[in-house]
């Protein structure tokens, strides 16, 4: 794009402490803020999406949590900036969200649950959140060096920021969420990403995750994908970076940062459903499935792979995997074919 040439440096000639660091090839996310690390000089990295926008006053709430003990992780409340009309839309820190992740190791948002109401006093308090977004977060420098920072093992993108959250977690540090700090993130309907063939990134990086920090947990990822590992290259020294660290176990945490998770292994029942009829059938006989999990919480389902873990859309929409939390309050319905 031009105007990320010269127009860009010409703009940010005028911005003293402004500096851009350009990679000479394609990076990703992940190397490209590394690399950003290896020029900044501050004891803090804050890392930004580039498509974000900061609100006044947003950066000292951060640094103000950081300087307390800087061994605390955080994140400012993340504004939706319409992806169409740029418009700002401010969220109420009455309404904010934390951070969790499901079995699929994917990201995903849910309310502040009542045990963490009640440890803080005011809404203004920052929030311990289990996991980060991971666009947006501000960290001491020295403690991101002695997590590892990132698995240099990771490409591109994916896993990373659940990758800092459990670390952060488990080798002594705390994630919160910041009230008093606002910055605004456009998000997009699709991933802006054009991805290799043949090399599933995000599988890569999300089994490097499970196998050097989920312990015995991570057979329930490896069941989400068929338990088709792949080349995902050699962890021993993340693993030996843990041990060096006496990080706490992945059960610890879930035990005590983030209990509300479903885990599969206390489910009373499970297993994989399949249609006989058509595909069709199947995806809306899923979504009567997930109607009744988000009315009942009795039932999980999954989306599972068949034909050797091979994704594509006939085999998601062909096979679901559920779990089920109590026999007595369940009743499955689905449409079956004709
Ligand atoms: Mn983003």
């Amino acid at each position: 794009m031009p105007h990320l040439g010269r127009p860009l440096e010409d703009y940010v000639a005028n911005l003293p402490k402004v500096h851009i660091v350009r990679a000479k090839r394609r990076e990703g996310l992940i190397r490209a803020r590394l690399l950003g690390a290896a020029h900044a000089t501050a004891p803090v990295l804050t890392y930004l999406d580039s498509h974000c926008e900061a609100t006044e006053g947003w950066l000292e709430p951060l640094l103000d949590r950081i300087a307390r003990n800087s061994t605390t992780v955080v994140c400012p409340v993340i504004d939706v900036i319409n992806d169409n009309t740029f418009e700002y839309h401010y969220r109420d820190s009455s309404s904010l969200n934390v951070g969790g992740f499901d079995w699929n190791l994917q990201f995903n948002w849910h309310a502040i649950p009542s045990r963490e109401k009640e440890r803080r006093p005011h809404n203004w308090d920052p929030v311990w959140s289990p996991t980060m977004a991971g666009g947006l977060f501000s960290i001491d420098r020295k403690f991101f060096e002695k997590l590892g920072t990132y698995d240099s093992g990771f490409d591109i993108w994916g896993g990373e920021n659940l990758e800092l959250s459990f670390k952060t977690w488990m080798c002594g540090g705390t994630l919160e969420i910041v009230p008093c700090s606002h910055v605004g993130h456009i998000f997009r309907k699709r991933s802006p990403y054009s991805w290799r063939r043949g090399v599933n990134v995000l599988k890569k990086n999300s089994v490097r995750l499970a196998a050097v920090w989920l312990d015995d947990y991570a057979k329930y990822y490896y069941q989400r994908i068929g338990n088709d590992l792949g080349d995902y290259g050699d962890v021993s020294s993340r693993v030996k970076l843990r041990t060096d660290l006496g990080c706490k176990s992945f059960g610890w945490y879930l035990k005590n940062i983030y209990p509300e998770l479903f885990i599969p292994g206390e489910a009373v029942a499970s297993g994989e459903v399949s249609t006989m009829s058509s595909a069709s059938l199947w995806y809306y006989s899923s979504f009567s499935l997930l109607h009744e999990i988000l009315t009942t919480s009795t039932i999980f389902l999954y989306l599972c792979y068949v034909e050797g873990g091979a994704i594509s859309k006939d085999s998601i929409i062909l096979c679901s995997y559920i779990y089920i939390l109590n026999l007595h309050r369940v009743s499955i319905y689905y449409a079956r074919g004709a």
